[in-house]
């Protein structure tokens, strides 16, 4: 076991991890979408649901929206319903997934008529932002071709720019974009934003409020994810983090559940390019709960980033870089696996019940009533989920 050093201890404290609204819905596969008793049936619900995970945890002080599924009528009363729970809207995430007019493409599409209809949704998600507070519209885009020759990929790349010019026009004051890359799907043979190197140049060429948005599960097996958080960070432009784990696609499972070491690789190259608790690095999860109980999940989900980041911060980087610096290979990497190595979890434990927290937010969720609450009021209407 481990103690916290009052240094680590207040790193800690100040760890803010955004909740994605939709892992509160129901989700699935292209097989099936499952549902589950309490699913929350509008936004308000969700944003209650995510209130508790910030409750048990004081880590999850944002919700993120998507919009049209987390579309209301009035997102001023949606924000004081959230702050009356202790949390705040967070980044709107832009959807051109889902709309008959998209199907070969929206920000990248050749007819006029339809990109210009692709930006106004975007400019209505700067509106959103103006009354949500927000400062990030995410854009993830599902564009690309599926067949070789099928599409010109470079005219699309110069569109693309045209596009996000005109929404770049549109912020206001601290307001910005983070550009979000996925190397395949829902196309198979080229994506219009596949990888950082195509988001920081389309980025780039925007301006200093655009920035990448890298999602852990969105690059190809094997691909050294902490060397691009390294070479992102060392840019100036890593915007936010999606996180999530993965074993085979985009799977979108409870991050630090598939690969922990990762995780904590990440979490390393974070800290030591100065991105943790960099208000200029947004940490927000993007994962769906298809056959677990989604708050638990969401709480998990957290516990399992704060662990990592807690094991990377014990790191010793003297001993590391002197190590690093005489070349003695199996010296920095026994000082880096003696930090991954490390449980912290007693120690947290001890820390949250410092800060008034409870020892075991699992277990004190499950001993809250809150989830046969939801299932017993939230009967009836529409379940809302993934593309609800
Ligand atoms: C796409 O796979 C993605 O990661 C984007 O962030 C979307 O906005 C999100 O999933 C929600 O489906
Ligand atoms: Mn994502
Ligand atoms: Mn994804």
């Amino acid at each position: 076991m481990s103690t916290l050093s009052p240094d680590i201890q207040s790193t800690l404290a100040q760890q803010g991890i955004e909740l994605p609204s939709w892992a509160f819905g129901n989700s699935g596969t292209r097989f099936r979408v499952w549902t589950t008793e309490g699913t929350p049936r509008d936004p308000r619900e969700k944003i209650a649901d995510a209130a508790q995970v910030n409750k048990f945890t004081g880590l999850a002080p944002s919700v993120a929206l998507h919009i049209p599924w987390d579309k209301v009528d009035d997102y001023a009363a949606l924000r004081s319903y959230a702050e009356d729970l202790g949390v705040k809207l967070g980044t709107i995430n832009s959807n051109t997934f889902q709309d008959e007019d998209y199907k070969f493409g929206a920000l990248t599409h050749e007819n006029e008529a339809i990109r210009r209809k692709a930006i106004a949704h975007h400019l209505e998600c700067i509106d959103i932002m103006d009354a949500t507070g927000s400062r990030d519209l995410k854009i993830w885009l599902a564009e690309g071709s599926n067949y070789p020759g099928q599409t010109d990929m470079r005219a699309r790349q110069d569109r693309l720019q045209d596009s996000l010019q005109q929404i770049y026009a549109r912020l206001t004051g601290e307001q910005r974009i983070v550009l979000e890359y996925k190397f395949f799907e829902p196309s198979f043979y080229h994506t219009d934003v596949p990888d950082w190197g195509t988001s920081y140049v389309q980025v780039a060429a925007l301006g200093e409020q655009a920035m990448v948005c890298l999602d852990t599960g969105h690059h190809a097996p094997g691909t050294n994810i902490e060397f691009i958080v390294m070479q992102l960070l060392r840019l100036g432009k890593l915007g936010s983090f999606d996180f999530n784990s993965r074993f085979y696609a985009d799977d979108d499972l409870i991050v630090g559940a598939a690969d922990p070491f990762q995780l904590f690789r990440i979490l390393y190259e974070v800290i030591r390019g100065g991105g943790l608790n960099n208000p200029d690095v947004a940490f927000m999860l993007d994962q769906c709960h298809n056959i677990e109980a989604k708050i638990p999940g969401q709480i998990r989900s957290v516990l399992n980033v704060q662990e990592m980041t807690a094991r990377a911060l014990l790191l010793d980087h003297d001993a590391l870089a002197a190590a690093q610096s005489a070349n003695d290979v199996l010296g920095a990497q026994a000082v880096f696996m003696d930090a991954f190595y490390t449980d912290v979890r007693p120690a947290l434990a001890e820390w949250r019940e410092s800060r008034g927290l409870p020892a075991d937010p699992m277990a004190a969720f499950a001993a809250s009533g809150y989830q046969e609450k939801i299932e017993s009021e939230r009967v009836g209407g529409t379940q809302a989920g993934w593309g609800a």
